[in-house]
């Protein structure tokens, strides 16, 4: 079947997101008077749990029990300092310290001139999307992207296909008519689930998992070395 439409992951995918998510979180800690900090590493293994609220929430689950403020935190208090640390990431993302990942915004703008369905497939926010499209392309996510799925309007998170079925309901268009873009391991099962061709990029925090179960790897997005079916959907080739 032929290419209709372009399902991209946004944290990872569209640019290198999570060491600003970690800054974000360690800083909504910090300001909540908690002693939590995220290192890199740790926060790479975080990283297997989607979801920032559900990270908080795995996180708490993994600490020793007994007497830390932080074993309180219910379900409504990690809400909370989630929405904070969303606040923060929107400030340090307007302050423009991202750019697009090599590729990106050749293949948006390609699409767009071919024609193609666009969509966003995301475990953040409706609120973290628009900070990253505005402070990297200067414009509204709308203006750009015909479907936005986020993780919360779904009952599963990434490994689940919810998102991504949310995508193509939204889209319209069948599933065999789409390519799912993805850098994590979550984000690969999730695609494949619903069903997609899924294309693999690797990001600096997702490099080490296993992502043989997309249909292509490739270091970026760079229209030359995107597969043939790709190059010909886009008018490349
Ligand atoms: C990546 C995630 C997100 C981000 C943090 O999702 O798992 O949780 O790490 O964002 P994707 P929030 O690659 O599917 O976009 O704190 O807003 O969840
Ligand atoms: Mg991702």
């Amino acid at each position: 079947m032929t290419v209709e439409a372009l399902i991209f992951d946004v944290d990872g995918t569209l640019a290198e997101t999570e060491e600003l998510h970690r800054r974000a979180f360690n800083a909504a800690f910090a300001q909540a008077g908690l002693d939590w900090d995220w290192s890199a590493d740790l926060y790479r293994d975080l990283l297997r749990t989607t979801g920032g609220k559900e990270r908080i929430a795995a996180h708490l689950a993994g600490l020793p029990q007994g007497g830390s403020a932080a074993a309180a935190l219910d379900a409504a208090a990690i809400a909370a300092l989630h929405r904070r640390k969303t606040d923060l990431y929107g400030a340090m993302m307007a302050e423009g310290a991202l750019s697009l990942r090599p590729g990106v915004r050749e293949v948006v703008e390609a699409a767009r001139g071919a024609g193609l369905g666009l969509a966003l497939a995301t475990t953040t926010s409706p609120a973290n999307v628009e900070a990253l499209v505005q402070s990297t392309w200067g414009c509204p996510a709308r203006a750009l992207f015909d479907v936005i799925a986020a993780g919360d309007e779904v009952a599963a998170k990434k490994p689940a296909p919810d998102v991504y079925r949310l995508a193509l309901e939204r889209l319209g268009r069948p599933a065999a008519a789409c390519i799912a873009f993805e850098d994590s391991r979550n984000g690969v099962l999730a695609a494949r689930a619903a069903g997609l061709r899924v294309v693999a990029t690797p990001a600096i925090f997702t490099a080490h998992e296993d992502l043989s179960d997309a249909d292509w790897r490739l270091a970026s997005l760079d229209l030359p070395h995107l597969p043939a079916i790709l190059r010909q959907a886009l008018g490349l080739a």
